[in-house]
């Protein structure tokens, strides 16, 4: 895509050394807010770093419109089939925006499915979970759209241009998912005890992975210094997860649902809600493959590849002869 030209050049700056007078110019750059773009000159680590964080974020969003485009046929009415066709269809160009920030990296969108499908690539824990009802698709609009939006607002601000431009665009679309998905356990909360109880189910399974959706605590993060001191990251894993937390509490509340940790209270001298301990022999667990539905949703991945294979190659095979027909 906009990589054309760039790669020879990035080619060149990661073979030569990185003198320190380079790199402080760089970090004074970053200090200074100004915006970092594909041909400028930047660290080795910090295009690794964003080329792992960004292509993990676009599998993120691929993968997980499976979980939801497995409720598209089920949806109790067509006005929630119609909303909720719109959000898949949003996350698959959420996809197609990053995979493009990605390719300005010097790394390709070919190179970067085939990680996924290798499964030598990670992509958020949570989409590795099922949907076992309707309300999971409130659940996830709600919980896993809300932890998403507060972890990607702060990215608009990222210090690589074309990753922050494409988060403005994404950030606006989840705002719309996650209202639809309160819009929807506000309905099942208000409707009859069969009802409630579905919301209440699907807030019981989705609220730990959603807070796991953070990441590892700050003492366990591996990448959150050299992320926050390139300004990629603006906040860190735990101050995230507390935003997130102290947001999402009161609306819960408002829902009339409760939440599965009995350890949640508010802390009223430093306007929090303390909450429980996270299972994180779970998340790693989920990280390393074994999570209840890994082995599914790469496997769903790998035949929508296939499938796929043939209008690519089309598409290709179409492209090439209109480039040849404007060049006769
Ligand atoms: N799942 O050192 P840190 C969405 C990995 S989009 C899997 O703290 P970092 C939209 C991490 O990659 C959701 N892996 O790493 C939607 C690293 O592994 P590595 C995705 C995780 O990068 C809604 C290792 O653990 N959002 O939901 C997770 O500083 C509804 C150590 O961690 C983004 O990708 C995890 N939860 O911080 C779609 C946003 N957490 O690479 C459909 C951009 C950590 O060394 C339906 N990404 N790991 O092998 C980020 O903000 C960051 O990358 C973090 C992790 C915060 C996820």
């Amino acid at each position: 895509m906009y990589t054309q030209g760039l790669l020879h050049a990035k080619d060149d700056d990661r073979a030569a050394p990185e003198p320190a007078d380079r790199l402080a110019r760089f970090q004074a750059r970053i200090d200074a807010e100004e915006k970092i773009e594909p041909n400028d000159w930047m660290p080795e680590a910090y295009r690794r770093t964003l080329v792992r964080m960004i292509s993990q974020h676009a599998h993120s969003e691929i993968v997980g419109m499976l979980p939801e485009g497995n409720w598209l046929t089920r949806a109790p009415s067509l006005r929630r089939k119609a909303a909720l066709l719109a959000k898949v269809q949003d996350e698959g160009g959420h996809g197609l925006y990053l995979y493009a920030a990605a390719e300005t990296l010097g790394v390709s969108r070919e190179e970067l499915m085939e990680q996924l499908l290798l499964g030598k690539a990670k992509y958020s824990s949570i989409f590795n979970y099922p949907t076992l009802s309707w309300a999971d698709i409130g659940a996830i609009g709600w919980l896993v759209d809300g932890a998403a939006i507060m972890n990607q607002i702060p990215l608009c601000r990222c210090s690589y241009g074309p990753y922050a431009r494409a988060m403005i665009r994404i950030c606006k679309e989840e705002s719309f998912h996650q209202r639809q998905g309160f819009e929807i356990m506000l309905t099942l909360a208000r409707g009859t005890s069969e009802q409630k109880a579905m919301a209440q189910d699907a807030l019981d399974r989705w609220w730990w992975p959603s807070l796991m959706m953070f990441g590892p605590s700050d003492t366990q993060s591996q990448h959150s210094d050299a992320s926050l001191r390139w300004k990629i990251k603006r906040f860190s894993n735990d101050e995230l997860r507390q935003k997130f937390v102290d947001a999402t509490v009161p609306q819960g509340r408002f829902l009339g649902l409760a939440f599965p940790d009995a350890d949640l209270r508010y802390d009223e001298a430093a306007g929090h809600w303390r909450f429980g301990a996270i299972d994180w022999a779970e998340f790693r667990a989920v990280l390393a493959g074994n999570g209840p539905c890994n082995r599914q949703r790469l496997a769903q991945r790998s035949a929508a590849d296939e499938r796929g294979r043939w209008v690519r190659a089309a598409a290709t095979a179409h492209a090439e002869k209109r480039r040849a027909r404007a060049a006769e």
